[in-house]
């Protein structure tokens, strides 16, 4: 009995000395692929269903918009389905109360229009890397259409302010602000801009237009729309292409930064029915050294 024994307990050790070798093995290779890959992601979101760790809605009130945001789906303005986020602007059938408030504490008056707006603000925020959305419209090149995907730094002061550090206007550092897609349907049809705003160095003085771009794009198909800090640029790409480059520009935007996906409607031209923005998911990654 006791020599069969010490030849299964050698066998025995034998194969955990060998399993073990190459565990450490398969580990050197994963570790040499995942740097030779370049690239680690930090947050992803496929929208399987919604992640409050990662979003919260934003009630605000901008630009003169007409709708009013609405928070928790209400509506329908923020489903989650089918391993999608559907964010849409809804006519409803009369005029309500609006709780969103201006930057100045003006409330927006009542509407009939409502939306939603999700920020991963205090949820989700990094500084430099790269961002991607993968997202397409229901419709486009409607008037007033505004739906956007962009990215503003962490320390904005506009609402929701939950920390101390929330207190710097837009758009000088730390509330600098990237449109990475951007579409108005009412200048035109399968068309977005893309690009930084650049800060005038005094609160809510922006220029909207030297540093970005505008592109066609089939916007009813999915697209991957993304900014990645390359270096000291700003790079735009659509489907991993590149398309636009804010030269320099990078270094002015070195503060964390939170991602927004929302559908504004923003002029008074009626609408009917309901605008759809469908996200498959939003990802940031950053260069391994
Ligand atoms: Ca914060």
């Amino acid at each position: 009995m006791k020599k069969p024994t010490l030849l299964f307990l050698l066998g025995f050790l034998s194969i955990i000395i060998l399993s073990t070798a190459f565990k450490n093995k398969n580990q050197e290779g994963y570790k040499k692929m995942i740097s030779t890959n370049a690239w680690k992601v930090d947050f992803i979101d496929n929208f399987d269903n919604f992640n409050s760790a990662n979003w919260q809605d934003q009630r605000i009130w901008v630009n003169n918009e007409t709708h009013c945001y609405v928070p928790d789906n209400e509506f329908g303005t923020r489903e989650v389905s089918n391993g999608s986020l559907k964010l849409k602007v809804v006519r409803i059938d009369e005029k309500r109360p609006c709780d969103n408030f201006d930057k100045y504490g003006k409330q927006h008056p009542e509407t009939q229009y409502v939306s939603g707006r999700i920020a991963s603000k205090n949820r989700k925020e990094f500084v430099k890397g790269k961002w991607t959305a993968r997202l397409r419209l229901g419709s486009n090149g409607e008037p007033s259409m505004f739906p956007a995907w962009w990215i503003l730094g962490a320390q904005n002061n506009e609402p929701p302010v939950q920390e101390p550090d929330e207190n710097i206007c837009w758009p000088l550092a730390g509330s600098g602000e990237i449109d990475i897609f951007e579409h108005h349907g009412d200048h035109h049809k399968n068309h977005f801009t893309t690009g930084a705003i650049k800060s005038l160095e005094n609160c809510d003085k922006g220029d909207w237009w030297s540093l970005r771009k505008g592109f066609d794009a089939t916007l009813n198909d999915y697209h991957e729309y993304s900014v990645e800090w390359e270096g000291s640029d700003l790079v735009y790409r659509i489907d991993q292409k590149e398309i636009y480059r804010n030269i320099g520009e990078g270094d002015r935007y070195s503060e964390p930064m939170f991602a927004i996906l929302n559908y504004a409607k923003i002029t008074d031209s009626p609408m009917e029915g309901e605008w759809v923005m469908e996200v498959d998911w939003v990802k940031h990654e950053y260069r391994l050294q």
